[in-house]
């Protein structure tokens, strides 16, 4: 079988030291499938990336054919099947949000130009560096020669610790809970949403809701609980997410690649305005199905009640604002 080749961006950092040994053990793109792993990261990591490429070597990886790492966006974008962005400028202390956007801007728009004029056509995007949403919507708008399909944002880590999270409560195995949904922004403004979700409990699928029993719950902590479990997470480890990270895009990826039969996923694609009223063009984790052919569709008609039309709507705007202060920052 011919080599799929690889990228990974942020390459010298946390979470890529975690996803890098995944996708070459064949964890993602499957066991039989070789893989030519293409780290970038800036010039100062380059001694850095040295080492990383060292310890992937001495992994002895028979599906790894070729390790290439270098800071020059020409090299690491050119034909390209996979593009994991997960490198991105760190929000430093004193930083404002519109700052940080404006730093990642710069990033993404050269990145999504480079993916234009080096990558395969058919080349599948993650973007998982923050404000990942919006940098996905920037990196797509300088590649318009690949299909606006082939750009999404990672949402997959909030599904994970959300279906986690209800499956300790019902004490069930993880795999017992299925569909719950991440609506909208990678931020604590995302809709963690339980209403649609089902479980496996002594042997019988009901509700989520029928088989938690508690309304209140579900609507206030369990939601806190998911939005603000990345700062939980720094707080106590003073790093941020990094395995779970890992994990999380090894998942997004793998349904992606081979799709995820009748499971649906989440993951932050273009909005089309429909079904839910979301605005055209934004990054906006949905609901989505994932075909054998690679290609996702968006869940329809799912009932939206007014306290799920709220929570949608805050993080609808919240992305929408985000996506015009990076767009002032492009000027052409
Ligand atoms: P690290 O700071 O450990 O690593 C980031 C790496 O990116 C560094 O080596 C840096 O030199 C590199 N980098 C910076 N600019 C670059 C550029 N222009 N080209 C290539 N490489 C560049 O961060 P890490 O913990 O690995 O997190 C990476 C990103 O993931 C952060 O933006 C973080 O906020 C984001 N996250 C997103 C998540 C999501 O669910 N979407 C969850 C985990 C994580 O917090």
């Amino acid at each position: 079988m011919d080599s799929i080749r690889v990228l990974v961006t942020g390459a010298a950092g946390q979470i890529a030291y975690s996803l890098l040994s995944s996708i070459a053990t064949g964890e993602v793109f499957g066991k039989e499938q070789p893989v030519e792993l293409v780290l970038l990261d800036i010039p100062p990591m380059m001694k850095a990336l040295e080492g990383v490429v060292m310890e992937l070597q001495d992994c002895a990886l028979p599906l790894l054919n070729d390790v290439v790492a270098t800071c020059d966006e020409a090299v690491a974008f050119a034909n390209i099947d996979a593009a994991m962005l997960v490198g991105a400028m760190p929000r430093r202390e004193g930083m404002e949000r519109k700052d940080l956007l404006l730093a990642n801007v710069k990033i993404f728009k050269s990145q999504g130009a480079a993916l234009d004029k080096y990558a395969k056509k058919t080349v599948k995007v993650i973007v998982v560096g923050n404000p990942a949403n919006t940098n996905a919507l920037i990196c797509k708008k300088y590649a318009p020669s690949i299909p606006a399909a082939n750009f999404s944002a990672m949402t997959r880590l909030d599904q994970n610790r959300a279906q986690a999270q209800l499956a300790s409560r019902l004490s069930v195995p993880v795999n017992a809970v299925q569909n719950v949904v991440i609506w909208g922004n990678h931020s604590s403004t995302q809709y963690p949403d339980a209403r649609h979700a089902t479980a496996e409990v002594n042997g019988v699928t009901q509700r989520v809701h029928d088989a938690v029993k508690d309304d209140a719950w579900l609507h206030n902590d369990f939601i806190k609980c998911i939005q603000q479990r990345g700062a939980a997470v720094i707080q106590a480890r003073k790093l941020s997410s990094a395995m779970s990270a890992a994990k999380a895009i090894g998942d997004h990826m793998r349904d992606w690649w081979f799709g995820a039969g009748d499971r649906w996923v989440s993951m932050a694609v273009t909005s089309d305005g429909n079904p839910y009223g979301v605005p055209e063009g934004l990054i906006f984790s949905f609901p989505v199905t994932v075909g054998a052919d690679k290609q996702w569709k968006i869940v329809e008609g799912l009932n939206i009640n007014d306290f799920a039309r709220e929570k949608i709507e805050l993080t609808a705007k919240e992305l929408a604002e985000e996506r015009d202060m990076a767009l002032e920052a492009c000027t052409d």
